[in-house]
């Protein structure tokens, strides 16, 4: 599992070169960020049933479908394990912004996803969209919690529903 760093480390030292001015300036934009990083983690452990409460709410309410006979997450069980999928997604999602550096989800959480999810009729859209909700509600919340520089939060919430939708072609 890498972080911004170890991952800039392990891409130079497999050409033996010190750092240029092009790794200087990453390691810069990581340090940079690294409070309002961790502040933003901070803020989504500190809501983060509510926040996948609230995705979930407005998931459902945009794709009614899926909660009804036949819907993938109709059933309690169904359900619940949807909302626990979402729950993933968000504490991975934390861990990424932290470590700046979406390696951890690669790990963690997209490898045989969509082979699992297939063999379930998961439907990968919804998923994808619930994802993008999320996103939305921990941007909001930061932003709230007067965390301006906040240009990071998007990237592994991009990146979970980007290779989701991708690989699902
Ligand atoms: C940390 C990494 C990790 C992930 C990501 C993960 C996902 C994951 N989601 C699963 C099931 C599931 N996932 C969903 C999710 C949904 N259904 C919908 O209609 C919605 C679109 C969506 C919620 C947004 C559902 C309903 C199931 C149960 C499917 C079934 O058993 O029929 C399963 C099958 C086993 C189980 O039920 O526990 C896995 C492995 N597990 C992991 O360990």
């Amino acid at each position: 599992m890498r972080d911004a760093v170890t991952t800039l480390i392990r891409t130079y030292d497999i050409t033996g070169r010190y750092f240029d001015r092009d790794a200087i300036d990453r390691l810069k934009a990581y340090f940079d960020t690294g409070m309002a990083r961790v502040q933003a983690a901070a803020v989504i452990n500190a809501n983060a049933s509510a926040i996948v409460k609230q995705a979930g709410s407005a998931l459902f309410e945009e794709q009614p479908e899926l909660i009804r006979p036949g819907g993938n997450a109709y059933t309690t069980r169904r359900y619940a394990a949807c909302l626990r999928d979402m729950d993933y997604y968000l504490r991975y999602a934390s861990y990424a912004l932290v470590a700046g550096d979406t390696d951890v989800l690669d790990e963690r959480v997209l490898e045989g996803l969509r082979e699992t999810y297939n063999s379930l009729s998961v439907s990968i859209g919804p998923t994808v969209r619930g994802i993008q909700i999320m996103k939305e509600i921990v941007k909001a919340q930061v932003s709230e919690a007067g965390i301006a520089d906040n240009g990071f939060l998007d990237q592994p919430f991009d990146y979970m529903a980007g290779e989701l939708a991708e690989k699902d072609i």
